[in-house]
């Protein structure tokens, strides 16, 4: 089963939309198995988005990342990272489906509501910035033989 983390950034908990974005996740299907509120510093920002270290924008986005609370989770499905990609839409909103998430809620790609790992080894590491191998659970849901056949 993949593993995928999923970040409500500071502007969908300002905007009181964080818990409808985990809803919108949880209604798809994808088990949650880890859950935390938490505001990030700086030093985890840069490992975050280490690989957009040097870019433009980079300031900026740990500036806005660690701006104010945050909810961390880990999201679980046989295609966990892809599907968790398309239901936030493109990076930009401008460019977001409508249906997706920033397609229906976000207009500025400063402002994007939410981070999804984008590879199987990416959120491997990313996961591991944001919780321990404890803090994840293994438990049975009910409801999955309704969601998976
Ligand atoms: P992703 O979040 O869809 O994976 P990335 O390219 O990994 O997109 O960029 C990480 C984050 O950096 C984006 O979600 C967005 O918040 C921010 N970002 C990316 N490109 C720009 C830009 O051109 N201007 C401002 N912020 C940007
Ligand atoms: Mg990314």
């Amino acid at each position: 089963m993949q593993r995928t983390l999923v970040l409500i950034k500071p502007d969908a908990v300002q905007r009181g939309l964080a818990g409808r974005l985990i809803s919108r996740l949880e209604r798809r299907g994808l088990k949650m198995v880890a859950l935390k509120m938490l505001q990030t510093d700086r030093a985890l920002a840069h490992r975050l988005y280490a690989i957009h270290e040097g870019k433009p924008f980079f300031e900026g986005l740990v500036d806005y990342i660690c701006s104010g609370p945050i909810l961390a989770a880990v999201f679980e499905a046989r295609s966990a990272v892809e599907v968790v990609r398309r239901t936030m839409g493109e990076t930009d909103p401008a460019q977001a489906s409508p249906g997706t998430i920033r397609g229906d809620l976000a207009l500025d790609i400063g402002r994007n509501l939410v981070h999804g790992s984008d590879s199987v080894e990416n959120a491997q590491m990313e996961i591991g910035l944001f919780f321990t191998e404890d803090e994840i659970l293994d438990y049975p849901r009910e409801s999955d033989r309704w969601i998976s056949g």
